[in-house]
């Protein structure tokens, strides 16, 4: 049977619920689809053991309710998946969320009618349904890397993805257990097993920049202090550079080195993010700056590990790849896991590995490590990967896969060109793609698709895409601002480069959070100049 709706939305994460809440408010009828059993997307996949926060918790939620906002209280400053997850779940009772979404269903198939100028959704269920707008809040970072290495399925022990962690564990202590990936999520992994585990084997291709976290438990004092500060933060959070509450306050030419030093020193001290997004904007351009900054971090880091070979394993050499170019993440105790007798760093940048084999992880020189669990740390097909991984048809025989295997182009990273009434968030050439705190710029991103919806409404259209002009104009101010920067020249998930054949681009919109929101506003505010609507 084929159900009718208005808005079909795929995901019931942090911006599928609002998505779906915003709609209904408005008066449409809204049919959410999740893969999940639950809510939560990226906080209900990545439960592995560490699994928390790099944004602050007070800056990570809803702005549109002051109740909503309130009513939540945090118990510090970066707290764990499960405290998250709940959080996620207080909101969905309160909006009532859960009856307009059907869990366990994961979309297969959209087709666009142009005779109708309505799409046709298929779920591997069985269900299907007849709507007018698809809106693809699918996340960045929700397509795993799974199959990573030859030989996997021949593992005697437990072979599990970050990003597909058993809801009930995996039983680590005293085992023999394998990380293979020192981003982000391998580091929240590594520090939080390694004294449960018997043996711990990281394999290290690339080394990373880390930053140590503080995350101080918030009593009333702490919670009173950032409920407070609710309109500030409403007010600021949308116009800065990554949508968290600090912003880039000092310029590198104007102060000497000591008064330099001192700065990095204070925000190093911070123990959170801000020495990435918030210390010198030169760091992103100005090669000489980047060197200079990621010396300070490389020493931190160095400081800490001692030793020459852990410090040859673990930290970026000068000319590798500069501090901040790709995710940097925080960490607690990472390092110093290093320094205990049972846990090893094993280089695979020589020595690739080769193939997983049922014994363990055998390296290109034979080398066989024999372990009980491995955990693949190893990413996700970001940005693009959850809408590529299903097959959308839109206007003129257009796949959305084929077109983003040829080349990574939206419009504003929320429509693509040849895909009518097809709305995303999340999705290349936006912030939130990955150079924004996610609430900030999910909120932003639903609230302009909602009026855009409402606009079509008022003004007796049915059919939104961007035209071919507009994606070109996007496309273009994108690449000149993301190529002006150094990430562009860093390998990562940020790039792309971390998923075989994948063309290249920045996936992140890199003019800022701020920038990107006004553009929106202008774009909405002219009629949606560079869409057409029909
Ligand atoms: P990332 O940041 O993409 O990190 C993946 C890690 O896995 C990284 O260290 C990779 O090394 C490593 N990797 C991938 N393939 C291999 C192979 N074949 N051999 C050895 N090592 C490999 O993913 P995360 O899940 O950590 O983080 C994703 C985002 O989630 C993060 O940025 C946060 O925003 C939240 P490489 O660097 O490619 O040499």
């Amino acid at each position: 049977m084929t159900t009718k709706v208005d808005a079909l939305v795929i995901g019931a994460g942090v911006a599928g619920l609002y998505q779906i809440h915003q709609l209904r408010e408005a008066g449409l009828s809204v049919q959410g689809v999740e893969a999940g059993s639950d809510v939560g997307g990226t906080w209900y996949w990545n439960r592995y053991p560490g699994a928390k926060f790099d944004s602050e918790s007070y800056i990570y939620q809803y702005l549109f309710d002051e109740d909503l906002y309130k009513d939540w209280s945090w118990s510090e400053r970066f707290p764990g998946q499960p405290e998250i997850e709940q959080w996620l779940h207080y909101v969905t009772d309160r909006l009532d969320l859960r009856k307009d979404i059907r869990f366990s269903t994961r979309v297969t198939k959209a087709d666009f009618n142009e005779d109708t100028g309505r799409w046709r959704v298929e779920t591997d269920t069985g269900d299907s349904y007849d709507t007018q707008f698809v809106i693809g809040c699918t996340g960045m970072l929700s397509a795993p890397l799974e199959d990573r290495f030859p030989g996997q399925t021949s593992f005697k022990g437990a072979i599990v993805h970050t990003g597909k962690y058993p809801k009930d564990g995996l039983d680590l202590d005293g085992k023999r257990v394998g990380v293979i990936g020192t981003g982000a999520t391998g580091i929240q992994v590594i520090q939080t097993i390694a004294d449960r585990v018997g043996e711990l084997k990281v394999f290290v291709r690339t080394p990373q920049y880390v930053l140590p976290m503080k995350s101080p438990k918030y009593g009333p004092e702490e919670t009173a202090w950032y409920k407070s500060r609710f309109d500030e933060l409403k007010r600021n959070l949308p116009i800065t550079f990554t949508g968290f509450e600090y912003d880039f306050e000092n310029t590198w030419s104007d102060l000497t080195p000591e008064e330099r030093l001192e700065v990095l020193e204070d925000i190093h001290a911070d123990g959170s993010l801000k020495l990435w997004l918030a210390s010198f904007a030169e760091m992103f351009f100005d090669e000489e700056v980047s060197a200079e900054i990621s010396q300070f971090v490389r020493e931190k880091m160095s400081e800490r590990l001692k030793d020459p070979k852990l410090i040859d394993i673990l930290v970026p050499k000068a000319g590798d790849y500069g501090f901040g170019t790709h995710r940097v993440p925080l960490e607690t105790n990472y390092l110093e896991a290093y320094l205990r007798d049972n846990v090893e760093a094993i280089s695979v940048r020589d020595n690739p590995i080769a193939e997983i084999v049922p014994e363990g992880v055998k390296l290109q020189d034979g080398t066989v490590y024999e372990l009980d669990v491995i955990i693949m740390a190893v990413g996700f097909d970001a940005g693009s990967g959850a809408l590529a991984r299903i097959d959308i048809n839109g206007r003129d025989g257009m796949n959305l896969r084929d077109e983003w295997a040829k080349d990574i182009r939206t419009t504003l990273g929320i429509q693509k060109y040849g895909f009518p009434n097809l709305f995303m968030t999340g999705a290349p050439l936006a912030p939130s793609a990955a150079l924004c705190n996610m609430t900030t710029c999910l909120q932003q991103q639903t609230e302009w698709i909602t009026d855009c919806i409402l606009y079509m409404r008022a003004h007796g259209k049915s059919v939104m895409e961007p035209t071919a002009d507009g994606e070109d104009a996007w496309v273009a101010h994108h690449d000149e601002t993301a190529n002006a920067t150094l990430i562009s020249k860093t390998d990562s998930w940020y790039t792309g480069s971390n998923v075989e054949g994948k063309p290249r681009r920045v996936l992140s919109y890199c003019g800022g959070v701020g920038t990107y929101r006004q553009k929106c506003l202008d774009i909405a505010e002219k009629g949606y100049e560079g869409f057409e609507l029909a």
